[in-house]
C-alpha cells in the first residue's frame, strides 16, 4: 500500500499542542537559522524576555513588524507593549542606513536589550524571521536567546520558488501556506505557474470560456505514467479543475507583498496550451476539437502563431499584468514541438513575410512580437531556456531548466538568467534512492536528495567571474503531475526546501552539510508548529561506508537529524514501528549470517520515515 502522507496529521499536531513537547533541552540548543547568516558572532551570557515585552517601533513597516512579534507572543501567553520610544526589550528600526543591501540587516541579542536593524522595509521583516528562528520551540516557557551578534544579506536576488497550479490545482489558503514558507526563509520570488496543458487556472474577463472550458478537464491519468504504455493507460472517470478570481489573486498578490514575496506570473504559450485551443480552437493552425489534457506529457497541439493568437495574449497579458505588479513575466516557451507549424499554411505565410528560414525560428520571431509587448506595459520577459533556440533580445531572463547549459550560455550573452536546473533543484523528483519504493508516494521517476539540493551552487565553475552578475539567482519548482495535496506538497517541499533557500541566500564558501542537516532537524520541529507534513528523514547510519566492521562483527551507529526523535529497528525483515526495538547504543551484529537490519525513525510528532535497511554479511 502507498503511504499517503499526514492524513492524521492535523490530529496529532492538535494532540501534541496540548500536550508536552519533546525538544532538546535549553543547555543543547543552538543557533539553526536557516538559511545560514553570512556572519554571526557569539557573546558570553544569555537574555531573557520578561513575561511584558516592549516593543519600540516609529514608522509603519516597522510596526508590522511589531505586530508579527506580538501576535507570535501573544498566542503563546506573553504580553506585548508596543512603544515609541527606546527603552524597550527590542527595538526595530527599518531607516538604518549603513547596511548597504536593502535585504541585508543586523540582529544583536546583548546585556540590554533585543536589536533588528535593516535599511528597508524587506530587510527588517527578514531580521524578524531570522528572530523566530532563534526562539525556542516552546515559546510558552521563559524565552532565554544566547548573546550574538548577526551580519546578514543575501547572495542572489532572485530566490525563488515554482508552484505548478495547472496539473493540480491548489486552493487560495495553500497558496497563503506556500507563501508563508517562503518567506520565512527568505525567498523572495514565487513563480507561479499559472496554466499549462491540463488547465487555465487564472479568471481572463475578455475570454470567459478559458476557465468555464479551459479550467476543467474530463477526467484524470491514473498512476505512474512513465512506467506505463499508452495502450494501458486508465483515467479515473472524474472532471477535475479550478481556477482563481481576479479578486482571490488580487488577494494573493496583496498577501504576497505584505511578505515581500514577488509573484512571477507564468502564462505558457506557445506549447502547453490545450485549454485555449480547447476554449478557442480558431487559434490553432489546425481545426478540429480539441481537449484540455487528461494525461502528462508534451502535447503536439500548440498555439498557431498568428496576428490573431498575438492578439489574444495581448489581451490576456493586459489583464495579467494589471493584476501582478511585479517587474516579470513567464511566458513558457518550453516544450513546443513544431509538427503543426511545419504543416501549416499561416506559419509558412509568417516565415515568407518576415523572413525566417527555419520554422524553429518561428517561436523566436514571436515571442518577440509578445517582448515587445511586455515592454510596451513596463514588464520584462522571461521563458524557459528554450526560447534561446528561436533567438532572443538582449532584455529577456531566461530560466534554465535543461541542466544548467541554457543559463551559462545566457550569461555569456549578457542575458539574464534563473538556474533551476531540474537534476539538481526539482522538487517533483522523488526523495528516496529507490524510486518507486513501496512505502513512498507516488511520484515522478528521477531522485533528488536533500544533499544535492544543498551542494548546488548557481554560478557553474564554467562561467568566467565576468558573467557572474548575470546570474540572477536560483529556483526550485514543484511540478503536480502527480501532487494532488496540499500535504502531498509539503512532502516534497520540505526537507529540500531549506537547502534551496540556503543554496539561494547563503554565499556558496560557507557550505557545511552536516551543519545545515543539523539546522534542519530543529528547523522540522518549527514546521511542526505550522502544520507542515514535511518528509520524515530516513535515520543516518545504514550505510555500508558508515558501519564498522572489526573481526568477526559489525557495529551499527545510527542517529536522527530530528532532535528528540525516536529510532525504532528490527532484525527480522519487518518494518519497524513503536513495539520493535528502540535504537539506544551502538548495534553489534556477528558477521557472515546475512542479517537484515532495517531502522526507521519516529519523530516527536509521532510521523515515522520510510524504513532503511541493510544486510550485514
Ligand atoms: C518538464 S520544466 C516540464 C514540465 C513538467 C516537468 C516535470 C519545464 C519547463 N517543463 O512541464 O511538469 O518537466 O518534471
Amino acid at each position: 500500500m502507498k503511504n499517503i502522507p499526514c492524513t492524521i496529521f492535523s490530529f496529532l499536531a492538535l494532540f501534541m499542542a496540548i500536550s508536552s513537547f519533546a525538544q532538546p533541552p535549553a543547555t543543547t540548543q543552538k543557533i539553526n537559522i536557516i538559511p545560514l547568516p553570512a556572519q554571526i558572532t557569539y557573546g558570553n551570557g544569555e537574555y531573557t524576555l520578561p513575561a511584558t515585552i516592549y516593543i519600540q517601533a516609529r514608522k509603519p513597516d516597522e510596526l508590522k513588524v511589531a505586530n508579527l512579534l506580538k501576535n507570535l507572543f501573544k498566542q503563546n501567553g506573553k504580553s506585548v507593549i508596543i512603544i515609541t520610544t527606546s527603552k524597550a526589550n527590542i527595538n526595530l528600526s527599518s531607516s538604518e542606513k549603513s547596511i548597504a543591501n536593502p535585504e541585508g540587516y543586523t540582529l544583536t541579542v546583548s546585556r540590554n536589550n533585543i536589536n533588528m536593524k535593516a535599511s528597508s522595509p524587506a530587510g527588517l521583516y527578514y531580521a524578524a524571521q531570522s528572530f523566530f528562528q532563534l526562539l525556542p520551540v516552546d515559546i510558552k516557557k521563559n524565552i532565554i536567546i544566547p548573546f550574538l551578534n548577526i551580519t546578514d544579506e543575501p547572495a542572489f536576488k532572485w530566490r525563488g520558488t515554482m508552484l505548478d497550479v495547472s496539473r493540480h490545482f491548489f486552493p487560495v489558503s495553500f497558496v497563503k501556506k506556500f507563501i508563508d514558507f517562503l518567506a520565512s526563509y527568505k525567498i523572495n520570488t514565487f513563480h507561479w505557474h499559472l496554466t499549462d496543458d491540463q488547465g487555465w487556472r487564472i479568471q481572463i474577463k475578455k475570454y470567459p470560456k478559458l476557465t468555464q472550458v479551459g479550467a476543467w478537464r474530463k477526467e484524470s491519468l491514473i498512476g505512474e505514467m512513465q512506467i506505463q504504455k499508452a495502450k494501458d493507460y486508465k483515467y479515473d472517470g472524474i472532471e477535475y479543475g479550478g481556477f482563481y478570481t481576479q479578486e482571490e489573486i488580487k488577494e494573493i498578490v496583496a498577501y504576497a507583498q505584505e511578505r515581500f514575496v514577488t509573484i512571477v506570473p507564468e502564462i505558457e504559450m506557445p506549447g502547453h496550451s490545450l485549454p485555449v485551443l480547447t476554449a478557442y480552437p480558431e487559434l490553432a493552425c489546425k481545426e478540429g476539437k480539441y481537449e484540455v489534457f487528461t494525461k502528462w506529457g508534451v502535447s503536439k497541439d500548440i498555439i498557431c502563431p498568428t496576428e490573431k493568437s498575438i492578439q489574444f495574449f495581448e489581451d490576456v497579458l493586459t489583464e495579467v499584468v494589471t493584476l501582478f505588479p511585479g517587474k516579470y513575466v513567464h511566458i513558457g516557451g518550453d516544450e513546443a514541438p513544431k509538427d503543426v507549424w511545419k504543416e501549416s499554411d499561416a506559419v509558412k505565410k509568417i516565415m515568407q513575410d518576415n523572413k525566417i528560414t527555419e520554422v524553429e525560428k518561428v517561436q523566436g520571431w514571436f515571442n518577440g512580437r509578445i517582448e515587445k509587448f511586455l515592454n510596451s506595459k513596463g514588464k520584462t520577459l522571461v521563458g524557459w531556456d528554450e526560447i534561446l533556440e528561436g533567438g532572443i533580445s538582449p532584455n529577456a531572463v531566461v530560466m534554465s531548466w535543461r541542466g544548467e547549459k541554457g543559463g551559462i550560455e545566457a550569461a555569456k550573452h549578457k542575458n539574464f538568467a534563473v538556474m533551476t536546473p531540474d537534476q539538481f533543484v526539482y522538487l517533483d523528483y522523488g526523495q528516496n534512492p529507490q524510486i518507486y519504493h513501496p512505502l513512498e508516494p507516488i511520484m515522478i521517476g528521477e531522485f533528488l536528495s536533500l544533499k544535492k539540493v544543498y551542494n548546488y551552487n548557481p554560478i557553474s565553475p564554467e562561467l568566467d567571474s565576468a558573467y557572474h552578475p548575470y546570474i540572477l539567482g536560483v529556483q526550485a519548482n514543484l511540478w503536480t503531475e502527480y501532487v494532488s495535496t496540499p500535504q502531498k506538497a509539503e512532502y516534497m517541499l520540505f526537507p529540500r526546501l531549506l537547502a534551496l533557500s540556503e543554496i539561494a541566500w547563503t554565499k556558496s564558501n560557507k557550505k557545511d552539510y552536516p551543519n545545515f542537516i543539523n539546522r534542519v532537524g530543529y528547523n522540522l520541529l518549527q514546521l511542526d508548529k505550522k502544520n507542515v507534513c514535511y518528509r520524515i528523514p530516513e535515520p543516518t547510519g545504514l550505510d555500508s561506508s558508515l558501519i564498522m566492521k572489526d573481526g568477526n562483527k559489525a557495529t551499527i551507529t545510527l542517529s536522527s537529524i530530528i532532535p528528540g526523535a525516536e529510532i525504532r529497528y528490527t532484525l527480522d525483515g519487518h518494518i519497524p514501528d513503536e513495539t520493535t526495538y528502540l535504537y539506544v547504543n551502538p548495534i553489534e551484529l556477528p558477521l557472515g549470517r546475512n542479517i537484515i537490519i532495517k531502522a526507521v525513525t519516529i519523530a516527536p510528532n509521532k510521523r515515522h520515515s520510510v524504513p532503511e535497511e541493510i544486510v550485514i554479511q
